[in-house]
């Protein structure tokens, strides 16, 4: 639908960026911190791991003056489960409390808004070695970790999302799983732990902060069927219930999606559920729906040829299909980023809509972002024109989306700062911020503010009216 006018972005729009805690924080054992499973990554030759990233631990106040500069109205990062529970349980580091406590309180200086990612792909080690989510005693600790979270944090946080792309997890588990990749039946086992665990925290959050606000955050993203032939759009209705509703469907209506219950009991991959399960599930209902989006997907109808399944390397964003379902599809009408992404702005608002009609729950973009390469030139910038002209046409769609109806309440950009990503290290950069270092070189890591930084400021200082 094309409109003579567009509604405005709400006045109290959050207009924020993202990050999570094992991408920037660094000081990967400082002030009592255990490992997670992210400290045992040994990335490939020339890659760095995420031990340093972009030492944000030490850089804290800094960043977060930068935030205030940018005028960020919203600020999302992760608590690292492991700073806070050494050992994914028990003794309680005080040093790690410390450290978001004193976050917490710049944010609050600045009136930032913090929107807090509990749990963003960094399990304590000691729980992985546990049986980490496939074994049940990881959902009690999770319940642990809550409480005292709620307890030291409540206060200064409104916003929570429970666990970041719990759906990447279990579709993509290698880069999540150090040991052995499980395999499905005991992903959706994982899984189904996931969904009791984020109920757990959600319930308990009402109990103890009932003002504040919670909701998952799962990478949600419109697929195409590859043609109009019927067995094209099934395909693709099937693996946007896998990929997809299923994890929106049981927090917000409590059940499994039927189509991907049968196909779980078909293949043999049901989780065994316990009592008092989908009960506890039903009557933790989000307020409002986290979604993480980058590119679409494309896929066909399955071949059963033996090669439906296609696995490629583990990122996140490169479609698998599965046998005897769908089939991964190009699509020839997008353009694709160095790292072969998928750029699809249309595609955001197609996704937003379709959530929106589906659940009519308010939405908050946790991520959407570029990952390229960016250099520093010798007047001392980072002329990221891209970037902005990536993000431009993403917000473009979303106040489209917003005027076709959805309520859509806020959009935090992945990411603020550089910061190593998940799959392809530092020289992916992200952020408005860029970070002086290199993959091996970490030089001073010098705080540099990029071209985007400069129009992402004025956007937000006019709502977005010159968009
Ligand atoms: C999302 C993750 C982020 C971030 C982002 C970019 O899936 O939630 O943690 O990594 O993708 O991905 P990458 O770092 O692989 O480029």
């Amino acid at each position: 639908m094309f409109y003579k006018n567009l509604k405005d972005f709400p006045t109290d729009f959050l207009w924020g960026a993202s990050t999570s805690a094992y991408q920037v924080e660094g000081a990967w054992n400082e002030d009592g911190k255990g490992m997670s499973i992210q400290d045992t990554h040994t990335p490939p030759e020339g890659i760095t791991d995420f031990k340093i990233a972009s030492d944000h631990y030490h850089h804290m106040e800094e960043d977060v003056a930068l935030m205030a500069e940018l005028g960020l109205k919203a600020y999302r990062f992760s608590i690292s489960w492991a700073r806070i529970l050494p050992k994914g349980r028990g003794a309680v580091n005080e040093a790690g409390i410390q450290f978001y406590d004193r976050l917490l309180d710049e944010l609050h200086k600045y009136s930032i808004e913090p929107i807090v990612t509990m749990y963003h792909f960094d399990l304590p080690l000691a729980l992985y070695e546990n049986g980490g989510w496939e074994n049940r005693e990881t959902i009690d600790a999770f319940e642990e970790y809550a409480r005292i979270l709620f307890e030291r944090f409540g206060s200064k946080v409104n916003y929570w999302l429970t666990i970041n792309e719990q759906n990447v997890m279990i579709n993509h588990p290698a880069a999540m799983n150090p040991g052995k990749v499980p395999n499905k039946k005991e992903l959706y086992q994982q899984c189904h732990n996931m969904f009791v665990a984020s109920a757990k925290a959600t319930l308990l959050l009402r109990k103890m902060c009932p003002n504040a606000k919670i909701g998952p955050a799962p990478n949600i993203i419109a697929v195409y069927p590859e043609k109009c032939n019927p067995s094209d759009a099934l395909a693709a209705d099937m693996w946007e219930a896998i990929r997809c509703w299923l994890y929106y469907d049981i927090a917000v209506y409590g059940r499994y999606t039927p189509s991907v219950w049968s196909y779980l009991t078909e293949k043999g991959y049901e989780p065994e559920i316990f009592d008092g399960d989908m009960d506890l599930i039903a009557k933790a209902k989000p307020d409002f729906l986290g979604l993480n989006y980058y590119a679409t997907a494309t896929v066909s109808a399955p071949k059963n040829d033996g090669h439906d399944c296609q696995p490629r390397n583990g990122d996140q964003q490169v479609m698998v299909g599965e046998e005897g379902l769908y089939r991964a599809a190009q699509n020839p009408h997008l353009q694709q980023t160095k790292y072969g992404w998928l750029i699809d702005p249309i595609g955001l608002r197609v996704t937003l809509e379709r959530v929106y009609n589906r659940y009519h729950m308010p939405i908050l973009i946790t991520e959407n972002g570029l990952g390229t390469h960016d250099v520093l030139t010798e007047d001392g910038k980072v002329h990221d024109d891209y970037r902005i002209d990536y993000l431009s046409d993403h917000f473009k769609q979303a106040q489209l989306a917003i005027t076709d109806g959805v309520d859509l309440i806020g959009y935090c950009p992945w990411a603020f700062i550089d910061l190593v990503s998940t799959h392809q290290g530092y020289n992916k950069r992200y952020g408005f911020v860029y970070v002086d270092r290199t993959e091996d070189d970490l030089k001073e890591m010098k705080r540099i503010k990029k071209d985007s930084f400069d129009w992402y400021k004025k956007l937000i200082e006019e709502n977005a009216k010159n968009l």
